[in-house]
């Protein structure tokens, strides 16, 4: 059992006493071109340290008052800064190194599915940079793994620190061997139980890994000579080395870039940091995780994180292990990703930060990782749930440049559910890294990584007008997006998070939510096409072609979506109705182009025909060129159909709605509450299930909502195989491999009310593995292209409802009905499919068919 090992329980705390003296530091950002010298001269001080960017670091004697000399754009004092307390125990065991680290399939690391997520990517190609303390280069576990780095303590001419001095007391440990630090801890050990200290799943596995080690030694690269100044005299040091192992395990192929801002006790300031991290921009780290945390806001800090972000590098900061509310820097900061804690339970850990800081929570309790000295331990804190995200976002960088934020927001599971204490605190919830990386974020995901943390939607109490509503937001310093007429809300971009307190405060207000990033459901499939006349694309015949009394004449279709290419010939009666960005409804992504192929394209003789081609187009744009848009830009879609829907002629009556993003049937109630007032107003939303096949449509918003008519994928046709294991096939009418689907419970309607085509076929290659080509229609641009997905399954539903409406059905429910009923092979299909991970959800629906 766990007892046999030696098991070591220390409580770190590190606290610094500040002793009053004569002269401080401040940091002085001066504008292009200043000089230096002579501002220091104006105010009576020295320069102790620069940084590129202007800004300085001088010692005066107190702080300036009066107005700032010239050629000075700020001066804030110096903040002291010291790492994060943490709780560990050390771990007395023999173990040496393979590639992968021997803890990295520890319960933790088993929550978050990194085992899964390595078969997708392990990091390669990204550099993580770790503003922290002194590292053990030496260890083991972090050897092949780490890069050069820069040590901002040691190098140069050391700096005193005027105005603080720390207590050695407090920071002794840090400057013992590692042996003493485990023999001071002897006697806390003896006081305590081990088992109430670690939860059964990490005692358990210590217990079974240690046995079964293999003692690996790999001869792998290290860079020494950049490398030398980080083993120098403090390998007692723990916190630089147990973070860099929880990141090596996660993503072994990514390389660490160390650089040490902290010295030996712990103890840096803002300035160091800023000075990191723009020598991690320039150097090209593409991640940099912050496991600290600021007293106080800093500006310098700040500019230098705004640096990092547009230079499209991603920073992860620990929320803080406070167990409070309060704003955490440089978590908080806008374009830095908070991380809170949780345990193997997705419980807050109980000393976590949560609320504003946090953008998503990780593992924090019980992790085991590297310690210095050869040596391995067992630690809690959000420094280490940073590292996992740090990791994480190496393992998306590694395969796509941009929307790394927005994938992780969107995989990340909601535990609100679990922590009800804390619900809408805990950011996006707890990380899942191979969801993070499958499919529908990896192709979907191109846009800018926008973390738009300043973006919110603010739920009203009913009875303020939009008047109200706008001045409300101007009092508290928000600027409004929208103001909606749909719902009792606006969605606000806020400057500070004291401008979003005073709005969660304002008594007019009922609730402020997060602006979630929205996703397109389907993308290219199989290539393109160029005919010289009118092809009836299979899916359309599956549904059923249209006729001269069934093609949707006189029925509205909102298509809300990128656009629509208003230069395509076969959409010509499409009209621009409304767009979440500028000005023009005009389709740049080719999403919505084809969508709207789908639905209506004009039966002629060039380019496709739609299921229903002469229902007419109405331009709905809530996602921009890259496909990206968020839950207020989709209501704000959803709010001109509310207004316009009866105002123009033919009126609208169905809205095809090809996007979601992950979350439930609770997380937005402005949302929930526009496609309710759409559904009592008897428009028929018809939205793509979604595009992973692990999970339910009960997982996905607005899949997960009762009032939407959800569609499954198929496939439309019989396809081939040039395996020669197996000659079997796969048919028509089965289940696409990348389909989302749930049955339909029939009390709540929420589930899957119908299949339709999301790609023409699944072919088998000759490595036996299925390819999918994709559902023709129109091409942003002209011509005609295949793309895949239940993006392309809805809009057929969206042509048979309006051929449904125009033969005499209405009502949301009478058309779910009829869709039901006049299926094709139900009971029968989505047949499962032979060779991909489509798991039967309990019933077989049918396909849709057209009257
Ligand atoms: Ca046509
Ligand atoms: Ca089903």
């Amino acid at each position: 059992m766990i007892a046999k090992k030696l098991l070591l329980i220390l409580v770190l705390l590190i606290a610094p006493s500040i002793n009053a003296t004569a002269a401080i530091n401040i940091t002085v950002q001066t504008s292009n071109g200043a000089d230096i010298n002579s501002i220091a001269a104006s105010l009576g001080g020295t320069v102790v340290d620069s940084m590129p960017g202007g800004a300085y670091l001088l010692s005066v004697a107190s702080m300036p008052t009066g107005p700032l000399p010239k050629g000075v754009e700020s001066i804030e004092q110096n903040t002291l800064l010291i790492l994060p307390r943490f709780k560990g125990a050390a771990l007395s065991t023999s173990s040496g190194s393979g590639t992968l680290p021997w803890y990295a399939n520890q319960p933790a690391m088993q929550l978050v599915r990194s085992e899964l997520a390595r078969t997708r990517s392990t990091g390669r190609g990204v550099i993580i940079a770790d503003i922290n303390a002194a590292i053990d280069v030496s260890h083991p576990a972090l050897r092949g793994h780490l890069t050069g780095g820069y040590d901002f303590v040691g190098s140069g001419s050391p700096r005193t620190r005027v105005g603080a001095t720390l207590d050695q007391a407090t920071s002794s440990y840090l400057d013992q061997s590692t042996a003493s630090f485990l023999d001071q801890s002897t006697a806390s050990f003896l006081d305590q139980s081990t088992a109430s200290f670690l939860d059964q799943s990490t005692a358990s596995f210590l217990d079974q890994s240690t046995a079964s080690f293999l003692d690996q030694s790999t001869a792998s690269f290290l860079d020494q000579s950049t490398a030398s100044f980080l083993d120098s005299g403090s390998a007692g040091h723990g916190h630089a080395t147990m973070v860099a192992g929880i990141m090596v395990a996660i993503a072994p192929d990514a390389l660490i870039m160390p650089l040490r801002a902290f010295d030996d006790s712990g103890t840096g300031d803002a300035f160091q940091v800023a000075k990191a991290i723009r020598y991690a921009v320039r150097n090209g780290a593409q991640i940099i995780n912050l496991s600290l945390g600021l007293s106080d806001q800093s500006k310098t800090v700040q500019a230098a994180i705004a640096f990092a972000a547009a230079n499209n590098v991603i920073v992860v900061a620990s929320a803080g292990n406070s167990d409070s509310a309060a704003s955490q820097y440089p978590a908080v900061l806008p374009g830095v990703l908070g991380v809170a804690a949780a345990d193997r339970n997705d419980l807050k850990a109980t000393f976590s930060n949560y609320g504003e800081s946090v953008f998503v929570t990780a593992p924090g309790v019980n992790i085991v990782t590297a310690y210095p000295g050869n040596g391995y331990a067992v630690a809690s804190g959000t420094s280490f749930s940073a590292a996992f995200v740090s990791a994480e976002a190496a393992l998306i960088r590694s395969l796509t440049a941009n929307g790394v934020a927005d994938a992780i927001a969107g995989s990340s599971v909601n535990i609100d559910g679990l922590n009800s204490s804390y619900a809408g605190q805990l950011g996006y919830g707890r990380i899942d890294l191979y969801a993070a990386l499958t499919s529908q974020f990896q192709t979907t995901v191109q846009g800018p990584a926008s973390r738009q943390t300043d973006r919110y939607i603010v739920m009203f109490r009913p009875g303020n007008s939009k008047a109200d509503r706008q001045a409300t937001a101007s009092q508290h310093g928000a600027s409004v997006r929208f103001n909606y007429d749909v719902v009792d809300a606006i969605a606000i971009s806020v400057p500070s998070q004291a401008a979003l307190a005073m709005m969660r405060n304002d008594n007019k207000v009922l609730e402020v939510i997060p602006d979630r990033p929205v996703f397109l459901l389907g993308g290219a499939g199989g290539g393109g096409a160029v005919t010289t006349s009118q092809v009836t694309p299979a899916g359309v015949t599956k549904v059923g072609v249209p006729t001269t009394t069934s093609n949707g004449a006189g029925i509205g279709v909102a298509v809300v979506d990128t656009g629509i290419d208003f230069k395509q010939t076969d959409l010509a009666p499409a009209t621009q109705s409304f767009t979440a960005f500028g000005t023009s409804c005009q389709d740049d992504n080719g999403h919505g182009t084809h969508v709207a192929g789908t639905i209506a394209a004009l039966s002629n003789t060039i380019g496709v025909v739609g299921v229903a081609p002469q229902s007419k187009p109405y331009c709905v744009k809530v996602l921009d060129s890259l496909g990206n848009g968020t839950d207020s830009t989709i209501i704000a879609g959803l709010d001109w159909i509310y207004n316009n829907a009866n105002l123009v002629t033919p009126v609208i009556r169905v809205a095809n709605m090809s996007f979601g993003r992950i979350g439930t049937i609770s997380d937005n109630s402005a949302y929930r509450t526009a496609v309710q007032r759409l559904y009592n107003m008897g428009i028929v939303m018809v939205v793509a299930a979604g595009n992973d096949r692990t999970r339910e449509v009960s997982q996905i918003v607005p899949s997960a909502y009762p009032e939407v008519i959800n569609v499954a994928s198929t496939s439309a046709l019989n396809g081939t195989t040039a395996c020669k294991t197996s000659r079997s096939t796969i048919a028509a009418d089965t289940a696409s491999y990348f389909t989302t689907d749930g049955l339909l419970n029939l009390t709540t309607t929420v589930g899957v009310t119908v299949s339709a085509p999301g790609e023409d076929k699944e072919d088998i290659n000759s490595s036996c593995a299925a390819v999918s080509t994709g559902i023709l229609s129109l091409k942003l641009g002209g011509g005609t292209i295949r793309y895949s997905g239940t993006s392309m399954a809805a809009p057929h539903v969206a042509g048979v409802v309006a051929r449904m409406m125009q033969a005499g059905t209405s009502g949301v429910e009478n058309i779910r009905t009829k869709l039901r009923s006049s299926a094709q092979k139900v009971g029968t299909a989505p047949l499962n499919s032979i060779i991909t991970g489509y798991t039967f959800d309990g019933e077989r629906e049918g396909i849709a068919k057209a009257p």
